[in-house]
């Protein structure tokens, strides 16, 4: 099989038979797809015990959700496996591990984690990670800090910047956070409810401005190796581990954006929680959220500057002082990221479990408008708040 062609269950069998790098590899019998995102065929491959023991993941040539209407690159397959590869080279503890790649099938092998649960799931379900925030923070100040102008000598990082030119990945990203939400467009997607906010939103030239400064920031400025859509429906769970896939946004944009991502679906959930939850158990998780939100900021500061400390190289930049400095510009810059992800998940083209799933109908609309406003406050907000607890009393106080 050498011309691309979309897997059956049985082509993804035997694929992970020829591929997966297993010992037993004729114990694989049976396949199941279990690709619930937007883009791509997900099979699980389970061998003769029933137990789900590989993981294979093809592009398709469009856009899942929408259709063959949106083509969409295969090339993402390729940038998918070589952010996780450069990811797992410097944090192989919270990167899924990519066993193979195949251009010609846009097909990607990789580890099987069934034993752990997506984050968004999980969160629904009520559930704590206790480590999670603190993985998830690490994670971020490695693969971010490795790739890096703190790091990468100057002709490898622009070798990087080049390898990883993303430009149809970032397009969708581009339009969907910056764009539709803010203008009447066809992939638009809330309900008449909750009309009045949205108007009011794109009533906003405040707003509209600080939207365009962030956008400018992700159009040029190629900080890092980002993941490029780090929700936590990209993450998976377990007691005491977190191991992130489905990088195949991944860029070199300004770190704030993974770092807003992050936190803007654990502000989604906040935002869904009284939705979600009787009051005592929404009220638990409503300080959890907020406790992750400082956990995951504060390790990724803590971690970043110790590795600019031991392992920086570019003099300039590892001068006294210049990291803090840094820092705080990546914090702006995280605040204004994560409204745009509250905002264009409430109302543009896709939309997160955390709120969709509630089933009483002006809750779901309360929340979707918490959502908003919260987003709109963020983005217009950046300057007075200055960290983790600084954005929890603001979050508390807007509800
Ligand atoms: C058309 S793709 C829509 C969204 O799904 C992906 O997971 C990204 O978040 C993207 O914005
Ligand atoms: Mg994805």
């Amino acid at each position: 099989m050498s011309q691309y062609q979309t897997f059956t269950a049985e082509q993804a069998v035997a694929y992970a038979k020829e591929h997966s790098g297993l010992v037993d590899p004729s114990e694989l019998v049976r396949a199941e797809e279990i690709g619930d995102g937007n883009l791509n065929l997900v099979f699980k491959i389970y061998d003769t015990q029933n137990v789900s023991r590989i993981i294979v993941k093809q592009a398709l040539p469009y856009v899942r959700c929408v259709g063959e209407s949106w083509p969409l690159t295969l090339d993402r397959a390729r940038l998918e496996a070589q952010t996780l590869i450069e990811h797992y080279q410097h944090c192989p503890e919270h990167t899924v591990k990519v066993i193979h790649y195949d251009p010609e099938q846009y097909v990607i092998v990789m580890e099987d984690l069934s034993d752990h649960q997506i984050w968004r799931s999980g969160l629904i379900a009520g559930l704590h990670y206790p480590q999670a925030a603190q993985q998830l923070g690490e994670y971020l100040a490695t693969v971010l800090f490795y790739s890096s102008d703190f790091y990468l000598h100057p002709h490898r990082k622009k070798e990087l910047v080049a390898q990883f030119m993303n430009p149809q990945m970032c397009e969708i990203t581009e339009d969907l956070f910056f764009n539709d939400p803010y203008m009447e467009h066809e992939r638009n997607n809330y309900p008449a409810a909750i009309e009045k906010a949205v108007h009011a939103l794109r009533d906003n030239s405040d707003l509209k401005v600080a939207v365009a400064e962030l956008k400018q920031r992700f159009f040029s400025s190629p900080q890092a190796l980002l993941h490029g859509d780090i929700h936590s429906g990209s993450i998976f769970v377990k007691s005491g581990s977190l191991k992130v896939i489905d990088a195949e946004f991944g860029f070199f944009g300004p770190m704030g954006f993974d770092l807003g991502c992050a936190i803007g679906n654990l502000l989604l959930n906040y935002c869904g929680a009284e939705g979600l939850f009787d009051k005592p158990t929404a009220q638990q998780a409503k300080a959890q959220r907020l406790g992750d939100i400082e956990t995951l900021w504060s390790t990724f500061t803590e971690r970043f500057s110790v590795l600019v400390k031991h392992h920086g190289s570019d003099q300039a930049l590892c001068v006294d002082g210049y990291v803090s400095l840094f820092l705080r510009n990546i914090w702006r810059d995280t605040l204004g990221f994560a409204g745009t992800e509250l905002i264009r998940r409430s109302m543009g083209l896709s939309h997160v479990a955390d709120l969709d799933t509630i089933s009483d109908e002006a809750q779901r609309h309360a929340s979707l408008c918490r959502a908003i406003h919260l987003g709109r406050e963020l983005i217009l907000h950046t300057d007075v708040i200055t960290d983790g607890d600084s954005l929890s009393a603001f979050v508390r106080r807007a509800f």
